[in-house]
């Protein structure tokens, strides 16, 4: 069963190491967000390629969720003893990640073959994706300017108000080499956890990904064409498996300015808000217990409606929720 997961952010690195837990790593392809990355002490930095792949290989930070494990500050220290930036905390072992990057990028490779050479040297089984080779920085309009998307998120701490968001050059950019044959042949594929606005927007707003998830127009939309069970591969012009897992639980999220965002940008945050956000990609959705009360109403919209414990504390959880996700799209 080949399945693609969307992630971006701790949420979503937790469901991606799940799924790579359950599945064979040949059947897994994790398409990240890259509208986080940026340059910083003159390197190429992708948080989010970054975090899915140090969790997949057992070296994220099991308390911040980003950078690694076991780490010291020796440069971090030197560097800003000199007058560097200290407001974005890089430590020694992933430094090293972002020198190597940088090195490779600069000599020509694709964000997506440094990716790779990376996860071979990390042990990280399953495929890892950026959503383009190209870069497509988020910009957020907020009631103090644009700001790039580091600034508002960890030098600003999220605290500006949001009113919108810019994903600079998706028009022009391309899917990364994989990206659009892996969603294309999926049986199922799974936005995770992440941020709606800002780690599943940008992925969504790359051309032919969209088109390649929405299930195409039915001569009879109020009887769209059945699903097909998992494993028998997609009948042509059929819909494919889409589930979310809401990253909302009880009005909240559980890391991160997701619920922040939607109050700013006038919505309610709740699980109902977030399907309603991907209304015409989803055939499922996965939602809190805390929230099962909203089940009906996402049921209304077209959609299955699974609740559960969403919380990914530790590795089995993530498992158990992965399997949770397979069982409920292969109903
Ligand atoms: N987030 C912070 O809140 N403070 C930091 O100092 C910080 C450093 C950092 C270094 C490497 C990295 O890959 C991620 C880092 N993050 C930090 C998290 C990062 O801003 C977020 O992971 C994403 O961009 C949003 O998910």
């Amino acid at each position: 069963m080949k399945v693609v997961a969307l992630a971006g952010g701790v949420g979503g690195a937790k469901l991606a190491d799940g799924l790579a837990q359950v599945l064979p790593p040949e059947d897994l392809t994790i398409v990240v967000n890259t509208g986080d990355d940026f340059e910083h002490w003159g390197l190429k930095i992708c948080p989010d390629l970054d975090t899915v792949c140090y969790t997949l290989a057992g070296l994220a930070n099991p308390e911040t969720g980003w950078g690694r494990v076991d780490e010291s500050w020796q440069v971090f220290d030197s560097v800003t003893a000199l007058g560097g930036a200290d407001w974005f905390r890089i430590g020694d072992r992933d430094l090293g990640t972002h020198i190597e990057r940088t090195r490779r990028l600069n000599a020509g490779e694709t964000l997506g073959a440094v990716t790779a050479a990376f996860c071979r040297a990390w042990g990280v089984g399953p495929r890892v994706l950026p959503m383009s080779d190209d870069p497509i920085p988020t910009m957020v309009n907020t009631d103090v300017g644009v700001l790039p998307f580091q600034e508002y998120f960890v030098h600003q701490r999220c605290e500006p108000c949001v009113s919108g968001f810019r994903f600079e050059g998706v028009e022009q950019a391309e899917p990364a080499p994989g990206a659009l044959e892996a969603i294309e042949n999926a049986d199922a594929i799974i936005f995770c956890p992440s941020n709606p606005w800002v780690s599943i927007a940008p992925i969504l707003a790359v051309p032919t990904l969209r088109s390649a998830l929405a299930p195409p127009p039915t001569a009879d939309a109020a009887a769209p064409s059945p699903l097909p069970k998992l494993g028998e591969g997609r009948p042509p012009g059929g819909r494919v498996r889409v589930a979310a897992v809401s990253p909302i639980i009880a009005g909240q999220a559980l890391k991160g300015p997701a619920a922040k965002m939607y109050t700013e940008l006038g919505i309610q945050p709740s699980a109902l808000a977030v399907a309603q956000h991907y209304l015409d990609l989803l055939s499922g959705f996965v939602l809190d217990t805390l929230d099962q009360q909203q089940a009906a109403a996402i049921r209304a919209l077209g959609m299955n409606a699974l609740a559960t414990d969403t919380v990914m504390k530790i590795k089995d959880d993530c498992k158990r929720l992965a399997e949770e996700v397979l069982q409920f799209l292969n109903k």
